[in-house]
C-alpha cells in the first residue's frame, strides 16, 4: 500500500488530521493498534475549547456537537466550603473583546463524529494493525511495517505522522534523539460516570483539605464526577457507596445536599502527569497530541492540545504539497510547542492550586485558598484564569 501521509493512531489528533489532509485533497491512511469498538468505549476529556469546536464546524461536522453539547459560560471555583463563580464569557469579553465560552461535548462523541465522517468519506483506517514499526524517517521514503490478521504489511509514505498517543510507538522510535520535560504528582484522579443528573449546572472545581474534586458531566442526565485519590489505591477498593461520600464532603453544603448518587457505569484511575518531548520534528516523521506531551486533566487542555497541534501540522503540509516547499513543515515544532507550553503551564498551575499536596501541609493549604481568594476577588486575575480556560488564540 502507498500514501502521501502516514497516520499513526486513530484518537482525536489522528482522526482529526486526517479529516483535514483530506479537506485539502492529500491522501493519507490511519493505522490504530486497538478495534473501533475499544477506541469508542474510552471514557476520557469533557471540555472543548471554543476554537476546538471551530474545527469540527469548519469540517463540517458539527452539527451533533451543537444539538447535543452544553455551551458553559462560567465555571465554579469551590474552596472554605463555598462557591464562586468565574464568568469566562463576560471575563474573555472584557480582556479581549470577543467573548468566548467552552463546549461541554465528550471525547467520546468527538471521535464516533470523525469515525462517521471518515466513514461518509471512504477513507481508509487498518484497525487492529499489531507490531506498527517506522522506518526510513530520517531518509526520503518512510515505510511503516505492520501485522494485520497474523499478515505481515507495509506502507510506503511521504511523511509520518505520530499521533499514537503517549504509550505509542513513534516518540519510542526517536527516542535517542528526544529531550523531555516531565513532572509527576503524587496522586491520581478516580473518576465515575453515573446517569445521574449533574449537580450543577457549571462545573465545579473544588479545593479541600481532603483533596480536589471535581463535577462534570456528559448531558442533562449523565455526570462525570472525580476525586483526587492516592496513588496506591485500586478501583476495587472503591464502592460506589465510598465515591459518593468522600465527593459529598468535598462539596459546599448546597451541592452536597442536592448530589444526586446512583450506580457507576465507568470507575477508573487515572495517574497526573505534565510531560513534553522536543523537537516535534524528526525528518519526515511528526509527532502530535498525547504522544509528543501530557498534561494533568486539571486545566482540561489535554485533546484542545492534539487539536491545536494536528491544526498546525496540517497547515503545514498543505503547505508543503501546494509549493513543494518545506519551510513551513520547519517551524512546525516551535510553532507547536510555543502553545503547548502556555497548556502546560496553566494546567500545572490550576493542578497546584487545587490540590492537595502531601508536603506542603497546612502552610500549602493556607497559600491555595488565599489564591483562590484572589482570583475569585481580581478582575485581572480572573481574567488570566479564563483567557487561558476557554483557549490561548492561535497563531494564525
Ligand atoms: P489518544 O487519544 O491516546 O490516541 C492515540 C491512539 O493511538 C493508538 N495507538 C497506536 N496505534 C498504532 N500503533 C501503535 N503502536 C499505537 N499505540 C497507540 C491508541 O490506541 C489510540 O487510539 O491520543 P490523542 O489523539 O493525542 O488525543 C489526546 C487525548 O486523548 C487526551 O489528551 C485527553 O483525553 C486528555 N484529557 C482531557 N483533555 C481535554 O482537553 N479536556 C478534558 O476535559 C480532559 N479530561 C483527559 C481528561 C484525560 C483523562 N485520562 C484518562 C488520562 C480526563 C481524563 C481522566
Ligand atoms: C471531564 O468532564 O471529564 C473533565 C472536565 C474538566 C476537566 C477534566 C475532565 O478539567
Amino acid at each position: 500500500m502507498k500514501t502521501q501521509v502516514a497516520i499513526v493512531g486513530s484518537g482525536p489528533a489522528g482522526l482529526l488530521l486526517g479529516a483535514l489532509l483530506h479537506k485539502a485533497g492529500i491522501d493519507h491512511v490511519i493505522l490504530e493498534q486497538r478495534s473501533k469498538d475499544y477506541v469508542l468505549s474510552r471514557i476520557r476529556a469533557g471540555v472543548l475549547e471554543q476554537g476546538s469546536g471551530e474545527m469540527l464546524d469548519e469540517l463540517g461536522i458539527g452539527a451533533r456537537m451543537h444539538a447535543e453539547g452544553l455551551v458553559h459560560d462560567g465555571i465554579e471555583l469551590c474552596f472554605r466550603g463555598r462557591r464562586h463563580r468565574i464568568d469566562l464569557h463576560g471575563l474573555t469579553a472584557a480582556a479581549t473583546g470577543t467573548g468566548k465560552s467552552v463546549m461541554v461535548y465528550g471525547q467520546t462523541e468527538v471521535t464516533k463524529d470523525l469515525m462517521e465522517a471518515r466513514e461518509a468519506w471512504g477513507l481508509t483506517t487498518v484497525y487492529e494493525a499489531e507490531d506498527v514499526a517506522i522506518s526510513g524517517w530520517d531518509a526520503t521514503a518512510p515505510t511503516i511495517s505492520y501485522r494485520k490478521d497474523g499478515r505481515q504489511h507495509q506502507l510506503a509514505c511521504e511523511y509520518v505522522a505520530g499521533c499514537d498517543g503517549f504509550h505509542g510507538v513513534s516518540r519510542e522510535t526517536v527516542a535517542d534523539r528526544i529531550r523531555t520535560y516531565e513532572r509527576v504528582y503524587p496522586f491520581g484522579w478516580l473518576g465515575v460516570l453515573s446517569e445521574t443528573p449533574p449537580v450543577s449546572h457549571e462545573l465545579i472545581y473544588a479545593n479541600h483539605e481532603r483533596g480536589f474534586a471535581l463535577c462534570s458531566m456528559r448531558s442533562p442526565t449523565r455526570s462525570r464526577y472525580y476525586v483526587q485519590c492516592s496513588l496506591e489505591d485500586k478501583v476495587e477498593q472503591w464502592s460506589d457507596q465510598r465515591f459518593w461520600d468522600e465527593l459529598r464532603s468535598r462539596l459546599d453544603e448546597k451541592a452536597a445536599d442536592t448530589l444526586v448518587t446512583g450506580a457507576s457505569i465507568e470507575k477508573s484511575i487515572a495517574p497526573l502527569r505534565s510531560f513534553v518531548a522536543e523537537p516535534l520534528r524528526f525528518g519526515r516523521l511528526f509527532l502530535a497530541g498525547d504522544a509528543a506531551h501530557i498534561v494533568p486533566p486539571t486545566g482540561a487542555k489535554g485533546l484542545n492540545l492534539a487539536v491545536s497541534d494536528v491544526r498546525y501540522l496540517s497547515r503545514a503540509l498543505i503547505e508543503r504539497y501546494r509549493t513543494g516547499e518545506e519551510s513551513a513543515l520547519d517551524g512546525y515544532s516551535a510553532r507547536a510547542l510555543r502553545r503547548v507550553w502556555k497548556a502546560v503551564r496553566f494546567s500545572w498551575w490550576m493542578t497546584s492550586m487545587m490540590h492537595r499536596f502531601p508536603d506542603t501541609g497546612e502552610f500549602g493549604q493556607k497559600i491555595q485558598e488565599s489564591e483562590l481568594d484572589y482570583l475569585t476577588h481580581s478582575t485581572p486575575a480572573a481574567m488570566s484564569l479564563a483567557e487561558n480556560y476557554v483557549g490561548l488564540p492561535f497563531e494564525d
